[in-house]
């Protein structure tokens, strides 16, 4: 890559009407505080943000992340091979994100940012997907916007085999830097409204976690080796389409997150009213976070 050149010389182009943009003219190893400082107004505007050509090596690809934040290794995948803060996927060996998600949102504090690099990829197939949160809440009619502001949601770790991994959160996330709300739920981590009954939460799940899929909200990318891609996991999620058969593999890096923020829940939790039936059982997961009935509520 050149040297940098100023950044009144960067050329971004906008990708999609919701979010996404792609940016040439930055070396992303030799970013300092001024072009660190663009890329984050950047990411804020667009929510991703690609750079084509950067072929960085492990070592800058860390380095490049360490500006934004502490790195975190991921907590479900053991892949130190490569570096302790950067993991691989491959989908040769079953690395293919085929369902929509936001990173992450299982923990306490999910990842802030995400930021990959395209090792190796299929000349056709293998795009990845995001979506703009903020554009889907904004989306939605006043009530159900009302609605969804005084609920919170219950996600685990269940699709990577630990399901008592568990986390409460807001359903609409307020961005701490720009302060738009998102909606921030999703298929992939997100199993239960915690303020209604399991009936009513499937099926509130279920819309809301495919309305955020309408393709107006959404961007997508294809992939070039040596491209970083970076997103803002606070107001996005991304989906990678599985249409390809060659190898594909991916290094990533992960920003350590904050507790999401939002306004505080309006009902109590589900499990304050417990009626002893052949329902219950599908309460079993907010007991199991809760604890018994009025027992001190964690979020
Ligand atoms: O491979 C991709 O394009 C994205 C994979 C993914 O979901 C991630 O790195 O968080
Ligand atoms: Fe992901």
């Amino acid at each position: 890559m050149k040297p940098n050149s100023s950044i009144e010389e960067w050329q971004l182009t906008r990708l999609a009407g919701s979010l996404g943009a792609e940016v040439h003219g930055v070396s992303l190893a030799q970013a300092g505080v001024r072009e660190i400082s663009e890329i984050k107004r950047l990411l804020n505007e667009h929510m991703v943000l690609f750079f084509p050509g950067q072929h960085l090596t492990v070592n800058e690809h860390v380095a490049f992340g360490e500006h934004f934040g502490v790195l975190e290794g991921h907590p479900n995948l053991t892949n130190a091979t490569v570096h302790p803060k950067l993991f691989e996927l491959a989908a040769s060996t079953g690395g293919i994100a085929d369902e929509w998600h936001t990173d992450l949102t299982c923990q306490k504090e999910p990842a802030l940012m995400s930021i990959l690099k395209m090792v190796k990829c299929p000349l056709s197939g293998g795009d990845t997907m995001w979506t703009n949160l903020c554009a889907a809440f904004d989306a939605l009619s006043p009530p159900m916007q009302e609605m969804l502001t005084g609920l919170t949601a219950l996600h685990d770790a269940q699709p990577h085999g630990h399901p008592e991994r568990m986390a409460v959160h807001p359903v609409v996330r307020i961005h701490p830097e720009t302060e738009a709300q998102a909606l921030y739920v999703n298929e992939h981590f997100t199993r239960r409204i915690v303020e209604m009954s399991a009936p009513e939460s499937e099926v509130l799940l279920r819309f809301l976690t495919q309305w955020v899929q309408n393709p107006r909200f959404t961007v997508r990318y294809h992939w070039t080796e040596g491209t970083i891609g970076m997103w803002d996991n606070r107001c996005t999620q991304h989906y990678v389409l599985n249409d390809f058969s060659q190898e594909r593999v991916i290094q990533r890096v992960t920003v350590t997150g904050d507790r999401p923020e939002g306004e505080k829940a309006r009902w109590a939790p589900w499990t304050q009213n417990p009626s002893i039936s052949a329902m219950s059982r599908h309460d079993r997961q907010l007991f199991d976070y809760f604890g018994t009935p009025n027992a001190e509520n964690e979020t």
